[in-house]
């Protein structure tokens, strides 16, 4: 098993309880020539030769004669089901995407509100059967929003910003590549989890992406998502109208300007020539070096409705990044005081400025998918403004595939929230959705980055994220527990064994991350110069990204109040912002976050802040210390490939967690003096200093901090 097929193997169900006879065949409503009521079809057959090695006939398009659906499988849209049998079905109300599942007929009903419904009333029918569960059940299911997108940052050479699966299944040598198998396999998987859109390149976009052949790969491109119900968007550059481009080069990219106006117009008009469902564009502007308005003294929303505009009449969606800061002016040396402002500070009076086709995606915190964050601010502030989570299934800051951190109880702390907007509840998932602010759009948007690499992402288990992801994009008050035991029985059976160990690995598996990494909110203390992997706690003071410990040898954490510090608290509605402002009643596990404190400041807890360093990160090291013997206790039960594959990266793991832990530990040791009161910090027995290592073959390299390899203070 190489990982290939992640949850979607239709492994054989050994003892079936199946509680009707065998379907006899599948009947398939439309008959749009390889649309997603074909791909289900196919998707069904397929799926109950692999799961019960029943071989079944489709038949499409169907002409109906009473009486003779009994044991088949019907699979199609709601309107189709109308038209053919004469009469609309006694079902509950359904959106778009929405669909209809009833097995407890003589023949098995799955109706879509549209296509993709269909298909994905399908693929649950199937998932259902894959996990050996043949019960009869009836229910709708409708999204709870209508954006559910991925992002991949695929850059056009094929490389991968931030991506640990290999290259990039699009892109190679500046243009799109000629064999696209793994792109529809891709397709498969979205739409196997709900996923209805996908940004194929890189934020941080190219201009060239706009060329008449790159124009004519990504037309192909969409032709292969599309059979899955898997619209095809692409990030712009802002400053595309002057790179030189065959739509004729401009002096200004303005948003204001006529001309450019009209070059974006014409632009968006090619590419729904190729692609006329296309979804949309996303835009990052002004941010890390991005062009955008404000260039021009334009606001974002100026920025943003030039493309919006220029969509409408296709009825595409622009997603505007809310993930704008300058980090520095470097010539003035003037660094910024707080990034976790910039969002809010920059969208300052445009709520309700925006296009209504236009939605802003926000990363779930207002830093960047740190380990523990707490809801950005600006989820309460746009009321008046479509918005959407931007969560990040590839772990750039939590351990890039080579740890094991399932996400989603992560993700529920956000999306859990409850922001108090007006004094009333406004959980964030309730905003996302539309539903707090009656928004018409909303959803989400998770930054995946699968790569060429059998394992899509680069490790088996780190596929829980991209199926969790799906689901809870879905439903977000769906439970994280459940999805992950769904997703391990279709990933590795139903072994009672294989089930509890992974259950209690990935669910203890962020928090110990989080332990061994970076406590009281005091974020991820990774490497923050480019690589964001590794212990690296120096790094994160003086630099130019506004992202600090504020650490000295007396004290601790960003003073974020509005009394004595950078004001971000003040940035929540009234009760929330009272909340974090006092010590007394913020969490501790944000404590570092919103407040500067003394390493002996006494925790909610009881413990000080220096001791709970000490202690979180020798409990963390232990925890990941267990992941090995926890999977060693599964040989034979896991396949042998995924097997070993897996137990590499968790003994890697159980390594670096305590490379982790001794840099972390004796870094604070060292600028604060303090001891540990069980004498761990410093003493390690196994441990094996640089300066008392002998190299051959090896030249010696500074390290930074000195702490992640050396003893000597
Ligand atoms: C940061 C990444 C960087 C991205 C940026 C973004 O380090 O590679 O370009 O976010 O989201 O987390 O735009």
């Amino acid at each position: 098993e190489t990982g290939i097929n992640a949850w979607l193997r239709y492994a054989p169900v050994s003892t079936p309880k199946f509680s009707q006879s065998l379907p006899s065949n599948i009947i398939a409503l439309n008959a749009t020539a390889n649309g997603p009521v074909h791909i289900a079809a196919v998707e069904l057959q397929k799926g109950l030769a692999g799961i019960l090695d029943h071989n079944l006939t489709v038949i499409y398009p169907v002409s109906y004669q009473p009486g003779n659906t009994t044991s088949s499988i019907l699979v199609g849209t709601v309107a189709e089901y109308a038209n053919t049998f004469g009469g609309a079905p006694h079902i509950p109300r359904l959106v778009d995407d929405g669909f209809w599942l009833n097995t407890t007929g003589s023949a098995i009903q799955i109706l879509g509100h549209n296509e993709r419904g269909a298909l994905y009333g399908a693929f649950q029918y199937l998932l259902m059967l894959a996990q050996g569960n043949f019960s009869n059940v009836a229910y709708a299911s409708n999204p709870d929003a209508p954006i559910r997108w991925v992002n991949q940052w695929d850059n056009l050479d094929g490389s991968i910003e931030r991506g640990y699966g290999g290259r990039s299944i699009f892109f190679t040598n500046g243009t799109v590549v000629n064999n696209l198998n793994r792109v529809s396999e891709y397709g498969r998987l979205l739409a196997s989890i709900g996923i209805n859109g996908i940004i194929v390149n890189n934020v941080n976009a190219n201009a060239s992406l706009l060329s008449p052949e790159n124009v004519e790969g990504l037309g192909r491109i969409a032709d292969t998502f599309r059979p899955y119900g898997v619209q095809v968007g692409i990030a712009l550059n802002f400053a595309s109208p002057t790179a030189n481009l065959t739509y004729g080069n401009l002096s200004t990219f303005d948003p204001l300007d006529p001309d450019v106006i009209t070059w974006w117009t014409n632009v968006t008009d090619t590419l729904y020539e190729r692609v006329p469902d296309m979804a949309g564009y996303l835009v990052k502007a002004n941010s890390e070096g991005q062009p955008g308005p404000i260039t021009y003294n334009r606001t974002l929303a100026q920025g943003a409705n030039l493309f919006a505009n220029a969509l409408q009449p296709h009825g595409g969606i622009l997603m505007f990044r809310a993930f704008v800061y300058d980090s520095v002016n470097l010539n003035e040396s003037v660094w910024i005081e707080d990034r976790a402002n910039a969002a809010v500070d920059f969208f300052t009076g445009l709520d309700g400025k925006f296009a209504e086709n236009a939605v802003v995606q926000i990363k779930y915190g207002p830093i960047d998918f740190q380990v523990r964050e707490p809801a950005s601010p600006l989820f309460a502030y746009l009321r008046n403004t479509s918005t959407a989570i931007e969560l990040e299934v590839t772990q750039e800051y939590l351990g890039q595939q080579c740890h094991l951190v399932y996400l989603p109880p992560l993700w529920k702390t956000v999306l859990d929230f409850d922001m108090r907007a007006n004094h009333t509840k406004s959980l964030v998932r309730d905003i996302v959705a539309g539903r707090r602010f009656n928004r018409p759009l909303g959803g989400a948007a998770a930054v995946v980055n699968v790569g060429t690499n059998d394992t899509w992402l680069g490790s088996h288990l780190s596929m829980s994220n991209l199926y969790g992801y799906g689901r809870l994009a879905w439903d977000f008050a769906s439970d994280p527990e459940d999805i992950l035991q769904d997703w391990i029985r279709l990933t590795f059976g139903s072994d009672p064994a294989v089930l509890a160990a992974i259950t209690n690995m990935s669910m203890s598996s962020w928090p110990a991350y989080e332990n061994y990494t970076g406590n009281l909110g005091i974020q991820t203390l990774t490497d923050i110069l480019y690589t964001h992997f590794g212990p690296n706690p120096q790094s994160q003071d003086n630099n130019p990204w506004g992202q600090w410990t504020r650490a000295d040898h007396k004290t601790i954490g960003m003073d974020r109040t509005v009394s004595n510090g950078t004001g971000f608290a003040g940035q929540y509605p009234v009760e929330v912002a009272a909340m974090y402002e006092n010590i007394s009643t913020t969490p501790d596990n944000l404590l570092l976050w919103f407040h500067h404190v003394n390493y002996t400041q006494q925790l909610h807890s009881g413990e000080t802040v220096i001791q709970h360093f000490y202690n979180a990160h020798y409990a963390g090291a232990d925890t990941a210390q267990t992941f090995v013997t926890q999977w060693e206790g599964l040989e034979g039960k896991v396949d042998e490939e995924r097997y070993n594959e897996t137990l590499f990266r968790l003994t890697y793991q159980a390594g670096h967690s305590i490379v982790w832990r001794d840099a972390i530990t004796n870094f604070y040791h060292n600028i604060s003096g303090i001891a540990d009161s069980q004498n761990r910090v410093g003493n390690h027995p196994w441990r094996v200093e640089a300066e008392s290592m002998t190299l051959q073959g090896y030249e010696p390299y500074t390290v930074s901090p000195f702490e992640a390899a050396s003893n000597v203070t």
